[in-house]
């Protein structure tokens, strides 16, 4: 049952369609930071974050998770366009504050667009919504917090109160929200990961023995080859073109695997390097495989294929020493290649045999690769399967825990995988539990928690009745908007703990508090003086963040310290729970001093965590330490996806747009792929739109028919564009109303944002 319509706000005003640009950064992006920093920054503020930014006495960038380079860090600016532009959002002068909520009623608030909320700028002051009120009302922290503990006590069990988390939070507020629910009784721990890399981290796991990247910069920088599945670096981690620049001008090459041809994997100008933006940049990719939705699975397939007739023709082509000592599975393997169709193979992934054998050459030509890949192969029904895939290719060339080879799942938000380390899961193992149990000296359920996709159909049920987010826009991120907003309308609270207003401020429960709290780049005093706090990069680096800008509002606590408050009044009463949450609050380093008691790896963390560069957390899979059920890295066989389409149908993949974070505008332009002015759009194969007679901005619905029911998004733009036959992309989040809530991961659940069924119902004029 849905009562009512989610839809984001039409954006198209005056869409504007040029041709796909062939080169990425260069003059443009230098000009686009200037002009962000100036629009919504105070100047003095500007300077001094963007020379602290990613420094090592500085703050991390709250962009992506790409690492910061471990010694020499480039004085003029160890960042990108979009670190600029992550800043900005955050270090805006505008200010959300309580005249803001009395002005726009939560109506006119939901009217906006995700651009217009986010433009009113930095929240100032704790916000309640009470029971039919029509606006956010100013209260004070106190109230707020004895509003959460009176709902979260009033609930006839814990496993009722959802509590979810976006990717920036640090390690310590991560660590302490953990602890929060846990010593509440739940282990419902959502967060956006469950949404983007769990399918990496589930495969890894399982065949290599541990969920997360196994290469260093330094590695990428002396590969081989270095494939690129499945990403779009250009616009969600320009700093690794540098990366990628380096491998280049170092010898190596660089295949890329993607239905778009994506400016940023084409060419590099390093805006970084003068001569080079006089002079034109650096080419990367050397073969660019324009693969069909979801045609990665019998790309690889084909590909191990032919390494395997050449193996057997000629030798050499397999690390059998490798193979033997350290894996097990291969003979399984080998006998399920032999008897694969690779004609299907050719067809599903719609790249010829010629652009195949030229892959299959340069894997043979090189010693170490390493392959990268992101969204585009996570966020399907198989992307569990296709990353075990990944990784037998590399396992067969014995291209893994050695220099210059491995695998390299590249995170998204800055500290998503720190946040995993520290216990945002909904299932971490008993190891941790116990730790955590022991170091408190508190009972610690064992119960699986819900992941998002469980947790919102568990609202939607009325089984889960508070709902709280530490940071990200839960409404507006997940799958199926109408049946996520509808089960979040049907809870007695929800709480966001927030920067800015978005989306989910608006779809709310009964009652709603919005919290503002300090950004990763803003001063953090408390009563033992000025604190630091720690984030863990995509490649399992460790490392500080100390804010440098004075706090937009004496009003904003840091999200430590809302979780603290939240313990102290949820437990007063409590004779099980005895945490000092002030304790914590005022010192940091006494949470740290716990991480090193229930996490492994974290030694003399205090200590280590001050060292300049931060540190390494160990990792197996680099000394060939395969931690996994067998002992030994796993071959696996995974079946090829029937990827089948009726007359009509299309595959609709949802992708980010080169001015925006996730759900957050910075702006309606697509500078790579020539767009301006507008993201309800639909970008489609030219013979495709010639066959069924639309032109370039004729308007469509699109419609997704899952296990019979109907979803639907309304009045988009058609966009010419080079993407294989029956493909189309359009943007997240407009798209996210046509993803099934029931088309997710078996295993992981998550949902399949890559590869929604569609068809177009044309809008006559
Ligand atoms: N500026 C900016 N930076 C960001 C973000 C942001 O929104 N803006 N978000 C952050 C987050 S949380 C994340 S997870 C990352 C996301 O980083 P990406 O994964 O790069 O993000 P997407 O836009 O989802 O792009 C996925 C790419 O996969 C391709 N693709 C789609 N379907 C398929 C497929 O079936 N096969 C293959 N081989 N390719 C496919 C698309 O064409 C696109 O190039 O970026 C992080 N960094
Ligand atoms: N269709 C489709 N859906 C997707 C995806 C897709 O590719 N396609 N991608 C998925 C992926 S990979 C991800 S990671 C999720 C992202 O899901 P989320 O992480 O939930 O979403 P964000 O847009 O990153 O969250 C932005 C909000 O976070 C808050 N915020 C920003 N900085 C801070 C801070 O420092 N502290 C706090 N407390 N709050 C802060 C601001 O209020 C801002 O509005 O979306 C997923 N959804
Ligand atoms: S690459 Fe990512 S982490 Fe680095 S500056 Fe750019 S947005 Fe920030
Ligand atoms: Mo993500």
């Amino acid at each position: 049952m849905k009562s009512k319509k989610e839809r984001f706000p039409n954006t198209n005003t005056n869409l504007k369609i040029d041709a796909a640009s062939k080169t990425s950064v260069g003059f443009p992006a230098i000009l686009g930071s200037v002009e962000h920093m100036r629009k919504y920054m105070d100047m003095p503020d500007a300077l001094k974050a963007s020379l602290k930014m990613n420094q090592q006495s500085g703050f991390d960038c709250a962009g992506c998770a790409w690492p910061d380079p471990d010694d020499d860090r480039s004085s003029i600016g160890e960042y990108c366009e979009n670190g600029i532009k992550a800043l900005a959002e955050e270090a805006t002068v505008a200010k959300a504050d309580p005249d803001f909520f009395a002005k726009y009623s939560i109506d006119e608030l939901g009217a906006m667009t995700e651009f217009k909320l986010g433009k009113a700028g930095r929240i100032t002051h704790p916000m309640l919504l009470e029971k039919g009120g029509t606006h956010y009302k100013e209260t004070s922290w106190e109230r707020a917090f004895e509003v959460i503990a009176e709902e979260l006590n009033g609930l006839s069990s814990p496993n009722e109160a959802v509590f979810y988390t976006s990717g920036r939070t640090s390690n310590e507020a991560a660590f302490m929200y953990g602890l929060l629910a846990r010593a509440y009784g739940t282990n419902n721990l959502p967060d956006c990961s469950n949404m983007c890399h769990e399918t990496s981290g589930a495969a890894l796991s399982e065949v290599l023995g541990i969920g997360k990247g196994s290469v260093s910069l330094e590695d990428l920088h002396n590969a081989d080859l270095i494939i690129v599945m499945g990403q779009n670096p250009g616009t969600n981690h320009p700093r690794m073109l540098t990366a990628l620049e380096n491998c280049k001008l170092n010898g190596g090459k660089i295949i890329s695997v993607n239905p778009l041809k994506e400016a940023g994997l084409i060419k590099y100008t390093n805006p970084q390097k003068p001569m080079r933006l006089l002079f034109g940049g650096v080419d990367l990719t050397d073969l660019y495989l324009h693969v069909k939705i979801n045609g990665d699975m019998a790309l690889l397939k084909a590909i191990i294929y032919l390494l395997l007739q050449r193996e057997e023709a000629d030798g050499g082509v397999f690390d059998h020493h490798f193979i033997r000592e350290y894996t097990v599975g291969y003979e399984d393997l080998i006998e399920s290649i032999k008897k694969i169709d690779f004609q299907r193979c050719i067809k599903d992934s719609g790249i010829s045999e010629l652009e195949i054998v030229k892959a299959v050459d340069m894997i043979c030509a090189g010693k170490n690769m390493i392959i990268c890949w992101a969204m585009g192969i996570t966020q399907h029904a198989n992307g569990v399967e296709t990353i075990r895939e990944i990784v037998n290719l590399l396992l067969l060339r014995g291209s893994i825990g050695k220099k210059a080879a491995g695998v390299c799942p590249v995170r998204g938000h800055s500290n998503v995988q720190g946040d995993r380390t520290m216990g945002i899961w909904e299932k971490m193992g008993e190891s941790f539990l116990s730790n955590l149990e022991k170091a408190f000296q508190t009972d610690i359920p064992r119960e699986e928690g819900y992941a998002t996709v469980p947790a919102i159909k568990a609202m939607h049920a009325g089984k889960a009745k508070v709902f709280i987010g530490m940071g990200g826009n839960f409404v507006s991120a997940v799958p199926d908007t109408d049946y996520c907003a509808e089960g979040l309308r049907r809870c007695n609270l929800t709480v966001h703990i927030s920067t800015k207003p978005n989306r989910s401020h608006i779809v709310h429960g009964k009652r709603a508090l919005i919290l503002p709290v300090l950004g990763r780049s803003e001063i953090d005093m408390q009563e033992s003086g000025y604190q630091f706090v720690s984030t863990e990069n995509s490649m399992g680096v460790v490392q500080n963040s100390k804010g440098v800008l004075a706090p937009k509002s004496e009003h904003q606590l840091s999200e430590v310290a809302v979780v603290c408050g939240i313990g102290n009044a949820l437990f007063a009463n409590s004779d099980k729970v005895n945490i000092d949450w002030d304790s914590y609050r005022s010192n940091y380093d006494n949470i740290r001093d716990k991480i090193e008691e229930v996490i492994p790896g974290f030694e003399n963390y205090n200590e280590r965590v001050r060292e300049k560069s931060g540190f390494y957390l160990p990792n197996g899979v680099k000394e060939r330490n395969f931690k996994t059920s067998e002992g030994k890295a796993i071959f696996t066989v995974n079946d090829l996806p029937v990827n089948h389409l009726a007359d009509g149908e299309f595959q609709l993949g949802t992708v980010r747009a080169h001015d925006q974070y996730n759900t957050t505008l910075y702006g309606l332009d697509d500078r790579y792929r020539g767009i301006k002015n507008g993201r309800n759009i639909i970008f489609m194969n030219k013979a495709d739109m010639k066959y069924i007679g639309l032109r370039a901005k004729d308007r469509v619905n699109v419609h997704s028919d899952y296990n019979g029911e109907r979803r639907s998004i309304y009045d988009f733009m058609i966009v010419p564009y080079d993407i294989p036959s029956r493909n189309l992309m359009a943007y997240f989040p407009e798209a996210n109303p046509l993803v099934p809530i029931d088309h997710a991961h078996k295993i992981t659940h998550t949902p399949v944002s890559k590869n929604i069924i569609v068809t177009l119902e044309i809008i006559q004029n």
